[in-house]
C-alpha cells in the first residue's frame, strides 16, 4: 500500500493547521504514523488520496449509520442545496427533524437544536445550572462529553489518548466544579451526593461510555444513578451524542429503561452533517432563551442542510426491521471477532452495546477508566497497523468505540475476521 499522496498533504496541512488535522484524534499520534487523507467514501467503503480503500469501521465517529453517501440523504441535499444554505431565520425543517427526535426520546418534551455535541453537553450543563441555581456537576472518569472548559476534568477520547485527560487552559475556577468520579461505582456516586447534593446541579454520564473504548454500565448503576440524582434535586443528564440511534432506536434509555432529566444528541441525527440537539421536559427547557433566562444561541443552528440530512437519517433509520439487521451484522462481527483472539491465542476483551464495540488487548475485566488503561496500548498500535495494511479502518486509538453501518455487508464482516485474525497472529 502507498501512502506518498497522503503524506504529501499532512506536510502541507502541518504548516497550516495544528497537528495537520483539525480533530486531534485524527491525527494517528496514539497508533504512529501519519493520517490518511481520505478521497471520498461510499457505503461501508473510504478511499484515500493513494487510491487504496478501506472497510470503514470508525465512520466520522459515528454519524454515518446508513454508511457513507447514502443515495436518500444525497439526493435530499442536492435538492435542499439549491433553495440556499442558510437564512438565520426558522424553517419547517426544523421541525420536522425536532418531531423525529422527541418522538424516538419521550423523556424529552422540546429540544433545541445545536451544532455539535460540544454545544450540546455545555448548553445542558447550563441549563441544569439555571434550572436548580447549583454550581457543581459531576461527570465520571474517562467520560468525555466535548471540549467546553469545566468538562476537559480527566476526560477520555483524544485527551486519555494524548494523556492530558486535564486539558492546559482550563482555569483552576472552572475545573473546581468539577467533581469527577469512576464510572460504575455507585458508592463513590453516594458519599459525594449525600455530602454535596445543594451545590451539585447535574450528574452528566455517557450511559455506555464510548470514549474509553466501549465500557458497559454494570447492573444497576444507571438506575441507582437515577434513584439517587431524584431523591436529591440533581439534574441527571444522559449524554447520548454517541449512544443516541446507535446502542437503539431510542438510544440507551430505551434499551436499559432509564429515564434522563435531560438528554444530549449529535453525531447520528446530522447524518454527517453538523448537527447537536438537548432537551428535557417543559418545565426545564422553558428556562432555554429566548423563552426563559438561560442564553444560548448558533448562527447556523437548526441550518436546512443538517436538518435535511438528519431527518433523511431518522426516517430510514425508523423504517421496519433496520435495527434487526444492524444487529445480525453485529453479532456476525462479534462472534468472528472473538473467535479470531482465541484462534490467534491473544487474551483480548471485547465489549458492545448496539452496533458500538471495542477490543481491548487487556486479559482484565473493563468496568471503568482505570481497567480501560490496562490494555496493551502498543499492541493495539500494532494491531492498527496490521489491520489498516489488510484494508480495514478502525479508529486509530485504544480509547475509542468502534461502528458499523447498514451498508456493512457479509462480505465484508468475513474480510475483517480473517483480516483481525492475521493482525493478531502477527503482534
Ligand atoms: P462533538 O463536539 O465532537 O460533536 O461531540 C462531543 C462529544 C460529546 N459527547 C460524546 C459522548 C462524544 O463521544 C463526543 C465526541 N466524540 C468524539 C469521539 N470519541 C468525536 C471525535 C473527535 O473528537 O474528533
Amino acid at each position: 500500500m502507498e501512502f506518498k499522496k497522503s503524506y504529501k498533504l499532512f506536510k502541507k496541512a502541518y504548516e497550516l493547521i495544528p497537528g495537520g488535522v483539525n480533530s486531534p484524534v485524527r491525527a494517528f499520534r496514539a497508533v504512529g504514523g501519519n493520517p490518511l487523507f481520505i478521497e471520498r467514501a461510499k457505503g461501508s467503503k473510504i478511499y484515500d488520496v493513494d487510491g487504496n480503500s478501506y472497510i470503514d469501521y470508525v465512520l466520522s465517529w459515528g454519524p454515518l449509520i446508513l454508511g457513507h453517501a447514502h443515495p436518500k440523504v444525497v439526493n435530499a441535499l442536492k435538492k435542499v442545496i439549491e433553495k440556499g444554505t442558510s437564512y438565520g431565520a426558522p424553517t419547517s425543517l426544523e421541525i420536522e427533524l425536532a418531531e423525529l427526535v422527541l418522538k424516538a426520546y419521550p423523556s424529552m418534551k422540546k429540544v433545541r437544536m445545536v451544532n455539535s455535541g460540544t454545544e450540546a453537553t455545555m448548553s445542558a450543563i447550563r441549563v441544569a445550572r439555571g434550572f436548580t441555581g447549583r454550581d457543581k456537576i459531576i461527570k465520571f472518569e474517562g467520560s468525555y462529553h466535548g471540549h467546553a472548559d469545566g468538562l476537559l476534568v480527566k476526560t477520555g477520547s483524544g485527551a486519555t489518548t494524548f494523556g492530558v485527560p486535564d486539558s492546559p487552559g482550563v482555569p483552576n475556577s472552572y475545573a473546581k466544579n468539577t467533581i469527577t468520579l469512576p464510572f460504575n461505582n455507585i458508592t463513590a456516586l453516594k458519599d459525594v451526593v449525600v455530602n454535596e447534593w445543594r451545590s451539585i446541579a447535574c450528574v452528566i454520564v455517557e450511559p455506555v461510555v464510548g470514549n474509553i473504548g466501549c465500557v458497559l454500565p454494570k447492573l444497576g448503576f444507571l438506575e441507582s444513578v437515577r434513584k439517587l440524582t431524584r431523591e436529591y434535586g440533581i439534574v441527571l443528564i444522559f449524554d447520548e451524542v454517541m449512544t443516541g440511534f446507535r446502542v437503539s432506536f431510542g438510544g440507551a434509555q430505551a434499551y436499559y429503561g432509564i429515564k434522563p432529566d435531560m438528554t444530549c444528541l449529535g453525531k447520528v441525527i446530522g447524518g454527517g452533517l453538523p448537527v447537536g440537539a438537548y432537551g428535557s421536559r417543559k418545565e426545564i427547557m422553558s428556562m432555554v432563551a429566548p423563552e426563559g433566562p438561560v442564553y444560548q444561541a448558533g448562527t447556523l443552528s437548526g441550518n436546512p442542510l443538517a436538518m435535511t440530512a438528519g431527518i433523511e437519517t431518522l426516517k430510514i433509520l425508523s423504517g421496519k426491521g433496520i435495527y434487526e439487521k444492524l444487529e445480525r451484522r453485529m453479532q456476525q462481527l462479534e462472534e468472528g471477532l472473538k473467535d479470531a483472539s482465541k484462534m490467534a491465542g491473544v487474551k483480548t476483551r471485547f465489549y458492545r452495546a448496539g452496533t458500538m464495540f471495542c477490543t481491548y488487548f487487556t486479559d482484565t475485566d473493563v468496568i471503568d477508566y482505570k481497567t480501560a488503561k490496562t490494555s496493551d496500548t502498543s499492541k493495539f498500535s500494532r494491531f492498527f497497523s496490521n489491520m489498516l495494511r489488510r484494508g480495514i479502518y478502525i479508529a486509530p486509538s485504544q480509547f475509542e468505540a468502534g461502528f458499523i453501518s447498514l451498508a456493512h455487508t457479509e462480505k465484508d464482516i468475513e474480510k475483517t475476521i480473517k483480516a483481525v485474525y492475521e493482525s493478531i497472529k502477527e503482534l
